[in-house]
C-alpha cells in the first residue's frame, strides 16, 4: 500500500497532467470528441483497463442526451457498460396499466449493441418514478400483487439476453435499517421483495438479480440491514445475486472508509457487488483543492472494487457534469463526474486511470 504523502504527491502529478490536457482540449487543435477519438486510438480506455482486472467501467445515460454527438461519441468510445438513468422505470415502460412502452429503453439496449456494450437494468420496483395509474389509488394486497407480477415478467421478459443484470428492488430501506414504507411494503409486506426476485428469474433464468440502494456504501444500519437480508434470502434458496451499492458521495460527508470491508461481507455471502451509481459532489464553486480530493475519492472507490474479487464492476451516474442529477436535486452542489460540462476529463478521470494500472 502506497502511504497518504505519496498518494498525494501522485495526486499533484496527475492534477498538473489533468490541467495540461484541459489546455489542449480547449484550444483549437480538435473538439473534446477528437480528443476522445485520439485517446482511444493511443491509450487503453477506463473500459480497456478495467477490463484488464476482470471488471466493467460504465455510465449511466438518458434518452434525451442521444442528441448530443460529442457526448454520444464520448459514451460509446470510453466505456463497455451503459445504465439508462430513467427509460427502463416504471412510469416509462408501463405508463398505463397493463399497456407497455418499452421505446426508452430499446433505445439505450440498441445504442449498447451498436457499441458492444452490456447493459443494467435499472430499474424494477421502486417507491420513486411509478406511474399516475398506480400511485393514484388503493390497492388490496391481491391487486397489487397481481401488477408487480405482471410489471416484473413483462419487462424482465421483453429485455431477456439484453440486459446482463437487473436491480430488481430499488431503495429498500431507510436510513435506520427499517423498511421504507412504499406502497409495496405497506400492502405486501416485507415479502414482496422475495416475490419480485422469484418472478424476475422465472422470466429470465440468466439474468444476475441486483437489490440496490444509496448510502450502504460503508458499514451501518442501512447496509446491515441488506447484509441480514440478504443472508436470509439466500437461506432460503430466493434467486439474489448481488447487491448494488449506488456510491452517490458527498465530500462534505467524509469518504465511507469501510467501503472495502462491506463488499468483501456480501462476497462471503457468495454474491457480487457493483458500485452502480457512483458520484462524488461538492458545494459549489468546485476548486482545484475539492477537485483533488474528489479525484482521490474516485481512486480509492475504485481501488477498494478492485480488491474484492466479486466487486464486478463500476458505473458512474453519467459521466459528465453537463447531464449530471446533481445540480437539480442539491441546489448549490456538483461537479460530480470525472468529466466537466464541456466533456474535457478532470483530475477525477485520471485518478480513475491510475487507479485501474493506466498511465
Ligand atoms: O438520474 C435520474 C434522474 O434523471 C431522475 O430525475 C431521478 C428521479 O428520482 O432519478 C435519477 O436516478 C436515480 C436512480 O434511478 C436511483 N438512485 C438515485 C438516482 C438519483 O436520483
Amino acid at each position: 500500500m502506497r502511504s497518504r504523502t505519496m498518494r498525494r504527491t501522485a495526486i499533484r502529478l496527475r492534477l498538473a497532467g489533468a490541467l495540461a490536457a484541459v489546455l489542449v482540449a480547449g484550444g483549437v487543435a480538435g473538439g473534446p470528441a477528437a480528443q476522445a477519438a485520439e485517446r482511444h486510438g493511443k491509450e487503453p480506455t477506463l473500459a480497456d483497463l478495467a477490463e484488464r482486472h476482470g471488471r466493467y467501467f460504465g455510465s449511466a445515460t438518458d434518452n434525451p442526451e442521444l442528441v448530443d454527438e460529442p457526448y454520444k461519441a464520448l459514451l460509446g468510445s470510453e466505456f463497455r457498460q451503459i445504465t439508462p438513468g430513467n427509460g427502463m422505470k416504471w412510469y416509462a415502460t408501463e405508463p398505463q396499466q397493463g399497456v407497455f412502452d418499452f421505446s426508452q429503453g430499446d433505445e439505450i439496449v440498441n445504442l449498447a449493441r451498436a457499441n458492444r456494450q452490456k447493459v443494467r437494468g435499472h430499474t424494477l420496483v421502486w417507491h420513486s418514478q411509478l406511474p399516475g395509474w398506480l400511485t393514484g389509488r388503493e390497492w388490496t394486497a391481491p391487486e397489487l400483487r397481481a401488477v408487480l407480477k405482471k410489471h416484473v415478467q413483462a419487462e424482465v421478459r421483453h429485455y431477456r439476453g439484453k440486459v446482463f443484470a437487473w436491480d430488481v428492488v430499488n431503495e429498500a430501506f431507510n436510513e435506520d435499517g427499517t423498511y421504507r414504507e412504499s406502497v409495496f411494503y405497506k400492502t405486501l409486506g416485507p415479502g414482496y421483495i422475495a416475490d419480485a426476485l422469484r418472478w424476475a428469474h422465472q422470466a429470465d433464468p440468466r439474468v444476475r438479480l441486483y437489490l440496490n440502494d444509496y448510502n450502504i456504501e460503508g458499514i451501518g444500519p442501512k447496509s446491515d440491514a441488506y447484509y441480514r437480508l440478504a443472508k436470509e434470502l439466500r437461506a432460503a434458496g430466493v434467486p439474489l445475486h448481488g447487491i448494488g451499492l449506488q456510491a452517490h458521495l458527498a465530500l462534505q460527508y467524509g469518504y465511507p472508509t469501510t467501503l472495502e470491508d462491506n463488499l468483501r461481507r456480501f462476497s462471503r455471502l457468495g454474491l457480487d457487488t457493483a458500485l452502480t451509481e457512483v458520484d462524488v459532489r461538492m458545494q459549489l464553486p468546485a476548486t482545484e483543492e475539492k477537485l483533488a480530493q474528489q479525484a482521490e475519492w474516485y481512486r480509492d472507490l475504485t481501488e477498494a472494487c478492485l480488491a474484492v474479487r466479486r466487486c464486478v464492476g463500476i458505473t458512474v451516474w453519467d459521466y459528465t457534469d453537463k447531464y449530471s442529477w446533481i445540480p437539480a436535486f442539491f441546489p448549490g452542489e456538483g461537479a460530480a463526474l470525472p468529466w466537466d460540462e464541456q466533456l474535457r476529463p478532470k483530475p477525477a478521470y485520471f485518478a480513475l486511470r491510475g487507479a485501474l494500472g493506466g498511465k
